[in-house]
C-alpha cells in the first residue's frame, strides 16, 4: 500500500520531462491514407482469432485525422512532452533501402511535430513500435534476416533523422525488443505470429527464431545509433537510445532456488538486451540456457553494440513473484505468479492477466537498473488497465479508481527513488494518452487516461489523467524565470 508519509519537500527537477505515450498503429487508423504501405499488423489483426474482439487497426482512435484533438488534449493536461511513434510504412511505404520515400507521410509527422513544438511540448519519438512494413516480411522475413533488415532499418532511421532531427531531440530506436522477438516469433501472439505451435501458426520455430529476431533488433538499433552519432548528433544535438520492457522480479520466498530464479527472470526479460547494450556482454544465464541457439556478435559488432544507448528507456507495468522451475524459456525457465505463499494476491488485478498493481516493485526496479547499468533512466511507459472498463458506461469509466490508485503508488515510488535512493530519473510517460488498439486484446483492454467512445471517437478525461497532470504540476520544480543579467562591473 502507499505510504502516506512522503515528505512534501520532495520534488523533481525543473527539466524533468513528463507526459503520455502512444504508438502509431494503436491510434492512427487510416491505414490506406497518404500512400501508406501495409504493416505486418494490418493483415495479422484481421485473421480470425488473433484479436480478442476480432477487431483490427483500420480506424483505431482515428488519430491520423484527429491529431489536432489529441494535441488539444495534451495541452489541457499541461504535459511537457509526448511520446509517439512513426509508422515506417507511412514514410517508406515498401520499407526497403532502395524504395521511395512518401512525402505525404513525412509531411504528416512533420506538421504534427511543428504543432507540438508550437505548444511548447517536447516530442519524444519512437522509430519502431512493432509496425514493420509488410513488404519486408514478404521479401525476406523481416527481423529473421539480419543482413537485410539492418540495412533497411538504418536507412529508415537516417531518413527520420534527416527530415525531423532539426526539431526532434529525443529518439528511441526500438520499443520493447523482448516483445518483438518473443511475442512475434516465439509465442506467435503478435504479428507476424510465427510459432512452433501448429494450431497457432503454419510456420515458425520457437526454439530458434525469437533469439535470431532479438539479435537483428539489437544490431539494427546499434547501427542506427552509430549513424546518428556520426552523421547527425553534432549538428542536431539530440540523444538516442532504446526502450526495454521489463517488470520487477521478486523471489517467491527466501529459498536460494527462488532467489536465483528471480535473477534468471531478469536476465532473460531485461539482460538479454540491456547487458549487451550497456555492458558489452550477454548475461551468463542466457548462454547457459540457450547454448549455441544464442546468436553471437563479431568483434566489430560488439564494438557497435556496447554503449549504444544514451540513457535507459524503461517500460514497466508490474511485478512478478518468481519460482524456480517450469519450462518457459521466454521467462528464463522460471514460473511467475501473483499469489504469495500465504495465499494473498500481490496487488489489485488489472483487466489483463499479466498485470497487478505493486508500486514497491517499481521503486525496486528503478534501483536495480540504475545500479546495474548506471545510466539516467527515462520511464517511457507505465500504466494500468481497469478490470471490465470496456463494459462500463462512460460516466462510470471516467472514475477509474484502480488506475488512480496505481498512479498514486507509482508516482510515490518514483519521487522516493529520486529523493531517497538517488536514482537519476529524468522522464516519466504514462501509457497511454488514450484508450487505443491494445494489440491482441483488440479494444477490450483499455490503458488510456482518456476514455475513447469508439462509436463517436469522442475523448473524455478520466480521473487518472487529471491525477497525473496535477501530480506532476505539483512535484516538478518550476522552471527558473530568466534571471536578470548580472550587471558587469567595470573595474
Ligand atoms: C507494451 N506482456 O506492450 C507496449 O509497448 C504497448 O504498445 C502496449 O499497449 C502496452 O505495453 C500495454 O500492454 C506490452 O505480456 C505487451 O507482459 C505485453 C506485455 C507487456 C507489454
Amino acid at each position: 500500500m502507499v505510504t502516506p508519509n512522503t515528505p512534501s519537500s520532495y520534488e523533481l527537477p525543473s527539466n524533468f520531462l513528463w507526459g503520455f505515450a502512444t504508438a502509431s498503429f494503436q491510434i492512427e487508423g487510416s491505414t490506406d491514407a497518404g500512400g501508406r504501405g501495409k504493416s505486418i499488423w494490418d493483415d495479422f489483426s484481421k485473421i480470425p482469432g488473433k484479436t480478442l474482439d476480432g477487431r483490427d487497426g483500420d480506424v483505431a482512435t482515428d488519430s491520423y485525422n484527429r491529431w489536432q484533438e489529441d494535441l488539444d488534449l495534451l495541452v489541457s493536461y499541461g504535459v511537457k512532452s509526448y511520446r509517439f511513434s512513426l509508422a515506417w510504412s507511412r514514410i517508406i511505404p515498401l520499407g526497403g533501402r532502395d524504395d521511395p520515400i512518401s512525402e505525404e507521410g513525412i509531411k504528416f509527422y512533420s506538421d504534427f511535430i511543428d504543432a507540438l513544438l508550437a505548444k511548447g511540448i517536447t516530442p519524444f519519438v519512437t522509430l519502431y513500435h512493432w509496425d514493420l512494413p509488410q513488404t519486408l516480411h514478404d521479401r525476406y522475413l523481416g527481423w529473421l534476416n539480419k543482413t537485410e533488415i539492418v540495412q533497411d532499418y538504418v536507412r529508415y532511421a537516417r531518413v527520420c533523422f534527416e527530415r525531423f532531427g532539426d526539431r526532434v531531440k529525443h529518439w528511441l530506436t526500438m520499443n520493447e525488443p523482448w516483445c518483438i522477438s518473443i511475442l512475434g516469433y516465439g509465442r506467435g501472439v503478435f504479428a507476424p505470429g510465427r510459432s512452433s505451435d501448429r494450431l497457432r501458426s503454419p510456420e515458425g520455430d520457437s526454439s530458434t527464431e525469437p533469439w535470431i529476431a532479438g539479435h537483428s533488433v539489437i544490431l539494427s538499433h546499434a547501427y542506427a545509433v552509430r549513424a546518428y552519432r556520426e552523421e547527425f548528433k553534432q549538428k542536431q544535438g539530440g540523444e538516442i537510445g532504446v526502450t526495454l520492457n521489463g517488470d520487477w522480479a521478486m523471489p517467491y520466498d527466501d529459498s536460494p532456488a527462488n532467489i536465483e530464479a528471480a535473477q534468471h527472470a531478469l536476465d532473460v526479460a531485461i539482460g538479454w538486451f540491456a547487458d549487451p547494450i550497456y555492458l558489452g556482454s550477454y548475461p551468463a544465464y542466457m548462454k547457459e540456457m540457450l547454448g549455441d541457439r544464442l546468436p553471437s556478435f563479431t568483434e566489430e559488432e560488439w564494438s557497435v553494440v556496447k554503449g549504444s544507448s544514451d540513457f535507459y528507456g524503461m517500460n514497466t507495468y508490474t511485478t512478478n513473484l518468481c519460482k524456480a522451475g517450469g519450462e518457459d524459456e521466454f521467462q528464463g525457465n522460471v514460473e511467475y505468479t501473483f499469489t504469495r505463499p500465504d495465499g494473498t494476491q500481490l496487488g489489485t488485478q488489472a483487466h489483463c492477466a499479466w498485470l497487478q498493481d505493486y508500486p514497491e516493485g517499481f521503486r525496486d526496479l528503478l534501483n536495480y537498473l540504475y545500479k546495474r547499468y548506471r545510466k539516467p533512466i527515462y520511464v517511457t511507459e507505465n500504466g494500468f488497465a481497469v478490470k471490465d472498463e470496456d463494459k462500463k458506461p462512460v460516466e462510470e469509466a471516467l472514475h477509474d479508481d484502480d488506475r488512480v490508485q496505481y498512479y498514486r503508488g507509482v508516482t510515490d515510488s518514483l519521487i522516493k527513488a529520486v529523493n531517497e535512493d538517488g536514482v537519476d530519473v529524468r522522464a516519466y510517460f504514462a501509457w497511454s494518452l488514450l484508450d487505443n488498439f491494445e494489440w491482441a486484446d483488440g479494444y477490450v483492454t483499455r490503458f488510456g487516461v482518456t476514455y475513447v467512445d469508439y462509436k463517436t471517437q469522442k475523448r473524455y478525461a478520466k480521473d487518472s489523467g487529471n491525477f497525473i497532470a496535477k501530480w506532476f504540476q505539483d512535484h516538478v520544480q518550476q522552471e527558473e524565470k530568466d534571471a536578470p543579467p548580472t550587471p558587469v562591473k567595470n573595474a
